[in-house]
């Protein structure tokens, strides 16, 4: 159910080292954009030095722009740095991708996981700020071009429609860039589709979801009000899919947040039923390092109160991931915690879509 193993994982890690082409296509694209698009630690409420690194900001790109001076800070740690990796935590559960020795058989009753040490002042900082308002950043970049933060009704999807199913790239509907895109990825059956049908509730669902891992493989652009695309990208970790077939996916990604004109974030959909895991944090690392904005949304909320023990609740892996990633980069990217079933989260993504959409129009897209 919560995709793949570490073997696969790893394999899925590997796939996004090994896309040397689409770094040369992202580089290209940050030189279009002139520079980074930046997520200042600062904005964030817990800064650092003079903010974190860039594409986990809290905008769309065209926000970005006005601070991407300080994302070139040197002495700003930056997420998916291969030469400063993430501190991790020992006491913090992660699964691992090394060849680490096989794990001790399980303890017949779930042992208590020991307490990890408490954040550092400036993590713990950090962490609060995400947690109270992870819409801060973007209401303050909003009120410094004298743009209104839209409103809970104006953020509402009324309309949502199918508007292509594409195998691959060059088939998807042209880019344009009146027509903002929100891409939404992770693993397989963390839920990407169910959400889109949650955010347009009540619009009937268009989106089609499924227990079984794997089950949206073509690219599905989602009209929403006539006016804006969420795209519903395949999983990646699907359990039958192999080697080759994983590593098309991650190039295959990597091309459409290279090279679609109306990218204006992405979706980073988490389960937050478990423990952070070792591809989804990979994928967090190269999404910041390609510099694509995008925020973390964390589902199925609801999952954990039905779990067996030995499980943390939702809101603890939550924690426990922008725990990972606020230590790593020094900030964090807007987080949400959100399930399908109950509409937990929703009206903050909603706004939060709603919110970089103006971002992204008030700065002609790019
Ligand atoms: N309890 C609970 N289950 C959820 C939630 N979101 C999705 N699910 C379930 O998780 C399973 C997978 O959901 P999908 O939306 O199809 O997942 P997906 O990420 O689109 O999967 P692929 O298309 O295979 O990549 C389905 O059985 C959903 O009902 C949630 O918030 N809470
Ligand atoms: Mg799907």
């Amino acid at each position: 159910m919560h995709g793949a193993g570490p073997a696969m994982q790893s394999a899925v890690s590997s796939s996004y080292r090994a896309a040397a082409p689409a770094r040369t296509l992202l580089d290209r694209r940050r030189a279009l954009t002139g520079g980074s698009v930046a997520v200042s630690a600062a904005a964030a409420g817990g800064g650092r030095g003079g903010g974190g690194r860039g594409g986990s900001g809290s905008g769309g790109r065209g926000s970005g722009r006005s601070s991407s001076s300080s994302s070139s800070s040197s002495n700003t740690k930056r997420p998916g740095d291969r030469r400063a990796p993430p501190k991790r935590s020992s006491s913090t559960t992660t699964t691992t991708t090394a060849a680490a020795p096989p794990p001790p058989p399980p303890p017949r009753a779930a042992a208590p996981q020991p307490k990890p040490p408490p954040p550092d002042a400036e993590t713990l900082a950090l962490l609060s700020a995400a947690e109270a308002d992870p819409l801060a950043p973007l209401r303050a970049r909003l009120a410094l071009m004298d743009q209104p933060f839209p409103s809970a009704e104006h953020s509402r999807i009324r309309s949502l429609t199918m508007a292509a199913m594409s195998p691959d790239l060059r088939s998807c509907p042209p880019s344009s860039s009146s027509r903002p895109e929100f891409a939404l990825i992770g693993r397989s059956n963390v839920g990407k589709s169910s959400l889109i049908n949650a955010l347009a509730s009540p619009v009937p669902p268009v989106a089609r979801t499924s227990r079984e891992p794997g089950k949206t493989r073509a690219i599905h652009h989602y009209l929403a009000n006539g006016g804006w695309f969420l795209v519903d990208l395949p999983g990646y970790g699907f359990a039958r899919a192999g080697k080759d077939e994983r590593a098309a996916w991650a190039s295959a990604a990597q091309r459409f947040f290279a090279e679609r004109e109306a990218l204006a974030a992405v979706l980073l959909l988490v389960d937050g039923s478990v423990a952070p895991q070792e591809a989804d944090l990979e994928c967090a690392s190269w999404l910041a390092d390609a510099e694509v904005p995008f925020a973390v949304v964390f589902t199925k909320a609801d999952a954990g109160k039905k779990k067996r023990t030995g499980q943390a609740p939702p809101e603890q892996n939550a924690r426990a991931f922008r725990r990972l990633l606020a230590e790593a980069w020094g900030a964090l990217p807007p987080t949400f915690v959100t399930s399908a079933e109950t509409g937990q989260g929703r009206s903050e993504v909603l706004q939060y879509l709603a919110a970089v959409r103006a971002l992204y129009l008030a700065t002609g897209g790019r």
